[in-house]
C-alpha cells in the first residue's frame, strides 16, 4: 500500500469483496468442516425502502460475533436469505400496483446488492428465498407432516380479523387489540380456519426453556405467553341448585370468597335473563354492546339478585355480573376474594361488599382494610386453619376432591396457532377437499402446489382468498377417490415460512428432501442466533414448536433449534424508533458511500451495548472515521519506519508496558466480544492506540498484526488492507485470535511511604487492587519489620492515609 495515496474505501471494498468471493473464505465445506459453527441472524423481509440501517445494525453485530468465532478457530457458516412472502410485501405491491411476484424480483436484487456492501461474511452460495417454489415446496411438505401427525385441523372458531388487511391474524399478531402491521382495531369473526395445535406442546415448550442459553427477557416473554397457571375448578351452587363453576389459581382463599362475579356473556346470565330486574338487563345489554373491555378502566358491575352458597363456609353469597370477568378465560366466572385479590378488592370497595381475611396479614393491614395478595398461613378456614398456602396446595386440592367441591385444573394462555390467511402472497395450503373423503393432503410427489400468477390478487375482504377466483387452480381430482374435489385457497401464514428456514440453509442444493440428515447433524442446532426481541412470541416460539414436532416425528435428533439466542437492542434516531412515518429512517447506502462500510460498522457497534441499542448521530460517525484513520496512519508509519531502520528498543521498562497493554487489550476485547459488548471492545482498542502513540519504544510488526486482527471483526476491509501491507499471509480473517500473556498481566504493585508523626520511616509494596483498603495497608505497615520497630511502645492516636501515596501514624 502506498502511504501517500488517498485511501479510497470504495476501491478497497470492491477489491476485497472480489478476493473473498474468489477464495471462498466464507463458504465452509458443508460436509467436511471440522469445527463447524452456525452463526445465524434473523433474515429480513425485503421492504420497498431497501435495507434500513436498523437491519444493518443487527447484521453487523451478528457478523462481528461470527468473525470472532472464525478467529477462534471455527469454520463459521453465516447464511442470509429473504423472508419475502407475506402481507408486508403484498401490501407494498398493491400500493404501487405491481404483482407481488414481480416486485419480489426487484426487491431481491436491491436487498442483495445492499447486503453485499455491508462487509458481512455471508455465504452467498446458500441463500434462501421463502417465495421460491424450491423452498415453499418444503414449507408445504411441513404443513403435511403436521397434518399427518394430527396437529393441523380446520375448524370453525372465533378469530381475529383485521378489516384493513382483510385477513385473519394469529393471537400473537394482535397487540392490545390492534393489528401488529397496520394498527387497525381487530374484530372478532366466526370463520372456518386452519390451526396448528401448538397448545399440545405447551409443557414441552416451557420445559425446553430451562435448557437453552437465551436472552432472559425473551424466555420470560415466552413463559408469560404460554401462561401456565395451576389452580382449581370449584363448583358453587345457586339457591335453586344451578351450578356455577369458577377457575381459581388461589383455592387457598376459598373461605374468603364473599361473592361471585360472572361475565355478562356467562351462560347463567343468559339462561336466567327473564328473571332479572330491568336495571340488570340494562347493564347487560350495555356491557354486551361495549364489547371488549378496557382492563385499565374502572370496573363496573351489578347485583344479579341471585345468591350462591360458598361450598366451604356454607354461607350465602351474592352473585354479581361484572365487566372485569372475561368470557374467554377460565369459565367466565370467578369467586371474588377481596381481601386477597386487587381486582376483587377494588370492586368490593366500590359496591360495599364484605371483605374477609383468611390469611395471616401483616400488623395493621386489616384495620386499614388493605388487600394482601401474598401466600402465607391460612386462618379462619375450618380444617385448613394453620396450613401454609404456599406449600399445602396439594392438601387443599385433596380436601376439595374428597368433598366433591372441586378438582385440580391447569390453564394456559397459549392458543392454537391460526395458520391460514385469506391473502394471495403466500404458500398455498397443500390440502384438497373432497365431499366424500374430507380433507386430503396433496400427495408429496405433487409438491409444490405452485402459487399461480393471477391478476386479481387483491384481498376480497369476504373471508375468501383471491385464489378462489382461479378455477384452474381450485378444481382438482381427489387424491384418494379421484372424484371431483377442490383445493384449499387460503395461503400459509408467513411465520410458517420462517419457522424452519434455518434447517434449509445447509442443504440449499438438495432437491429431494427439505434437509439432508448428515449436514443437519453437522451444523444444527444453530450455535448462535441473533435477532430482535419483538419476535419473542412469534417466530422464536413457532420455530421451537416446529422443531419439536419434527423431533417427535424422528426427522430431527434435537428438539431446540437455537442453542444460544441473543436479542439486540434498537437503533434510535432523534429520540424515537426509526420508522418511515416519522421520517427518521437512515439509509445505510448514503453512509457507506460517504464513509465506507468499515466506518459505519464500527460506528454502529460503538453506539452502546449491542443488546441495548443506541442513538444514531452524524457527529459520532465522524469521530469513528477519525479513529480508523488514526489506526491506518499508525500502522503505515510503523511499516515505513521499520523499512528504514530496525530501531532497537531504548527502554526495557517501556517494552514491558507495551506487552502489558497488549495483553490487557487482547484479553479485554476477547471477553467483550464474546459477551457482545462491542462498544467497550472498541473503546479498549482506542485506548491501546493511545498507549502506543504515547510510548517511545518501537512497536514490532508482530504487535501491529495483533492490533489489526483485533480490529478485523469491526473493520473487515481496512484490516485486510493493513494485513496485506504488513506482509501477512492469506486473509486477516483466517488468522487466529492473538494469544496474551497472563504473566504480563500479573498484578501491579505500588509503593507507599509510611511516616510516623510525619517522619518517613519506610516504604511498603501494595497491590493496586488494595489501594482503597486502608485497613489492609495499615496491617501491611505494622507487619513490616522496620516500621514495627519504630512503632514499639508508642500509642497510635490517629492514622492518615493519602490514597496510593502516604500512610502516616500519628503517635504520642
Ligand atoms: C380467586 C382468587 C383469589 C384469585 C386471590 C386470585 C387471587 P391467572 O393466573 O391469570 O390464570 N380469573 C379467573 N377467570 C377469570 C376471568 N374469566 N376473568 C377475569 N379474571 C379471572 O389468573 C387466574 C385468576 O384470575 C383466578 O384466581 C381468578 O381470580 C381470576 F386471592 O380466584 B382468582
Ligand atoms: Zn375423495
Amino acid at each position: 500500500m502506498d502511504a501517500k495515496k488517498k485511501y479510497n474505501h470504495k476501491e478497497i471494498q470492491d477489491k476485497w469483496n472480489k478476493k473473498w468471493t474468489e477464495s471462498k473464505i466464507y463458504h465452509p465445506d458443508m460436509e467436511g468442516a471440522k469445527n463447524p459453527y452456525y452463526n445465524l441472524m434473523m433474515f429480513p423481509y425485503p421492504s420497498a425502502e431497501g435495507l434500513h440501517v436498523g437491519n444493518m445494525y443487527a447484521f453487523t453485530g451478528a457478523d462481528v460475533y461470527g468473525r470472532f468465532m472464525r478467529l477462534k478457530g471455527h469454520e463459521v457458516f453465516e447464511p442470509i436469505g429473504l423472508d419475502g412472502f407475506g402481507i408486508h410485501s403484498e401490501n407494498y405491491a398493491l400500493k404501487i400496483g405491481v404483482n407481488p411476484s414481480d416486485q419480489a424480483k426487484i426487491s431481491e436484487k436491491r436487498f442483495y446488492e445492499q447486503l453485499r456492501m455491508i462487509g458481512n461474511s455471508f455465504d452467498w452460495d446458500r441463500t434462501v428465498e421463502t417465495y421460491k417454489p424450491d423452498y415453499y415446496k418444503w414449507t408445504q411438505w411441513l404443513f403435511i407432516q403436521l397434518f399427518k401427525a394430527g396437529l393441523a385441523e380446520k375448524k370453525k372458531a372465533e378469530v381475529n380479523w383485521c378489516p384493513s388487511c382483510k385477513t385473519v391474524l394469529a393471537d400473537e399478531q394482535v397487540l392490545s387489540g390492534l393489528c401488529e402491521r397496520c394498527n387497525s382495531k381487530v374484530e372478532q369473526k366466526q370463520l372456518e380456519q386452519w390451526f396448528f395445535k401448538i397448545t399440545k406442546y405447551s409443557d414441552c415448550l416451557l420445559e425446553g426453556l430451562d435448557r437453552i442459553d437465551w436472552t432472559e427477557k425473551v424466555k420470560i416473554a415466552q413463559r408469560n405467553w404460554i401462561g401456565k397457571s395451576e389452580g382449581a375448578l370449584i363448583t358453587f351452587k345457586t339457591e335453586n341448585s344451578e351450578e356455577i363453576k369458577v377457575f381459581t389459581t388461589r383455592p387457598d382463599t376459598l373461605f374468603g370468597a364473599t361473592f361471585l362475579v360472572l361475565s355478562p356473556e356467562h351462560q347463567f346470565v343468559k339462561s336466567s335473563i327473564d328473571k332479572l330486574d330491568q336495571n340488570v338487563k340494562k347493564y347487560i345489554t350495555e356491557a354486551l354492546e361495549k364489547g371488549e373491555v378496557d382492563l385499565e378502566k374502572e370496573k363496573t358491575g351489578v347485583f344479579s339478585g341471585f345468591y350462591a352458597i360458598n361450598p366451604a363456609t356454607k354461607e350465602k353469597i351474592p352473585v354479581w355480573i361484572g365487566d372485569y370477568v372475561l368470557m374467554g378465560y377460565g369459565t367466565g366466572a370467578i369467586m371474588a376474594v377481596p381481601a386477597h385479590d386487587e381486582r376483587d378488592f377494588e370492586f368490593a370497595k366500590k359496591y360495599e361488599l364484605p371483605i374477609k381475611y383468611v390469611l395471616a396479614t401483616p400488623e395493621g393491614a386489616e384495620r386499614e382494610a388493605e388487600c394482601y395478595t401474598h401466600r402465607g398461613q391460612i386462618k379462619d378456614s375450618g380444617d385448613w386453619t394453620g396450613w401454609d398456602s404456599a406449600f399445602d396446595f396439594h392438601k387443599i386440592i385433596s380436601w376439595l376432591e374428597d368433598k366433591e367441591i372441586g378438582t385440580k385444573e391447569t390453564h394456559y394462555h397459549l392458543r392454537d396457532w391460526l395458520i391460514s390467511r385469506q391473502r394471495y402472497w403466500g404458500a398455498p395450503i397443500p390440502m384438497i377437499h373432497c365431499d366424500k373423503c374430507g380433507w386430503q393432503p396433496v400427495p408429496e410427489a405433487d409438491l409444490p402446489v405452485i402459487l399461480p400468477y393471477i391478476k386479481d390478487f387483491k384481498p376480497l375482504g369476504t373471508g375468501v382468498a383471491p385464489l378462489a377466483g382461479d378455477s384452474d387452480f381450485v378444481n382438482v381430482k381427489c387424491p384418494n377417490c379421484s372424484g371431483p374435489a377442490k383445493r384449499e385457497t387460503d395461503v400459509c401464514d408467513t411465520f410458517l415460512d420462517s419457522s424452519w428456514y434455518f434447517l434449509r440453509y445447509p442443504s440449499t442444493e438438495v432437491e429431494d428432501k427439505p434437509f439432508d440428515d448428515s449436514r443437519t447433524k453437522k451444523w444444527l442446532p444453530v450455535n448462535m442466533y441473533i435477532g430482535g426481541a419483538e419476535h419473542s412470541v412469534l417466530h422464536l416460539l413457532y420455530s421451537r414448536f416446529v422443531t419439536k414436532v419434527l423431533f417427535d416425528q424422528k426427522l430431527l435428533d434435537f428438539d431446540e433449534p437455537f442453542s444460544k439466542f441473543r436479542a439486540h437492542g434498537l437503533l434510535i434516531k432523534d429520540g424515537g424508533k426509526m420508522s418511515k412515518s416519522k421520517g427518521n429512517v437512515v439509509n445505510p447506502d448514503e453512509y457507506i458511500n460517504k464513509y465506507g462500510a468499515d466506518t459505519l460498522r464500527s460506528y454502529l457497534m460503538f453506539l452502546g451495548p449491542y443488546d441495548q441499542g443506541g442513538d444514531f448521530r452524524d457527529s459520532g460517525i465522524e469521530g469513528m472515521e477519525r479513529f480508523l484513520k488514526r489506526v491506518r496512519r499508525f500502522v503505515e508509519s510503523h511499516i515505513a519506519s521499520e523499512n528504514q531502520s530496525k530501531t532497537v528498543s531504548a527502554n526495557i521498562l517501556d517494552d514491558s508496558k507495551i506487552e502489558k497493554s497488549f495483553s490487557k487489550t487482547i484479553k479485554g476485547v476477547g471477553n467483550d466480544v464474546e459477551n457482545l459488548r462491542y462498544n467497550t471492545a472498541l473503546a479498549k482498542i482506542m485506548e491501546l492506540i493511545n498507549d502506543l502513540n504515547a510510548s517511545k519504544s518501537s512497536i514490532s510488526s508482530d504487535h501491529l498484526k495483533k492490533l489489526v486482527i483485533m480490529l478485523s471483526p469491526f473493520a473487515p476491509y481496512l484490516t485486510e488492507e493493513l494485513w496485506e501491507a504488513l506482509g501477512g499471509k492469506e486473509s486477516v480473517h483466517s488468522q487466529s485470535w492473538p494469544e496474551f500473556s497472563e504473566s504480563a498481566l500479573a498484578e501491579e504493585e505500588f509503593k507507599i511511604a509510611v511516616q510516623i508523626s510525619g517522619k518517613l520511616r519506610g516504604l511498603i509494596l501494595v497491590a493496586s487492587s488494595d489501594a482503597d483498603d486502608q485497613a489492609r495497608i495499615e496491617e501491611l505497615a505494622k507487619n513490616d519489620e522496620k516500621i514495627s520497630g519504630y512503632l514499639e511502645g508508642l500509642k497510635i492516636i490517629k492514622v492518615i492515609y493519602v490514597r496510593g501515596k502516604i500512610l502516616n501514624f500519628v503517635v504520642t
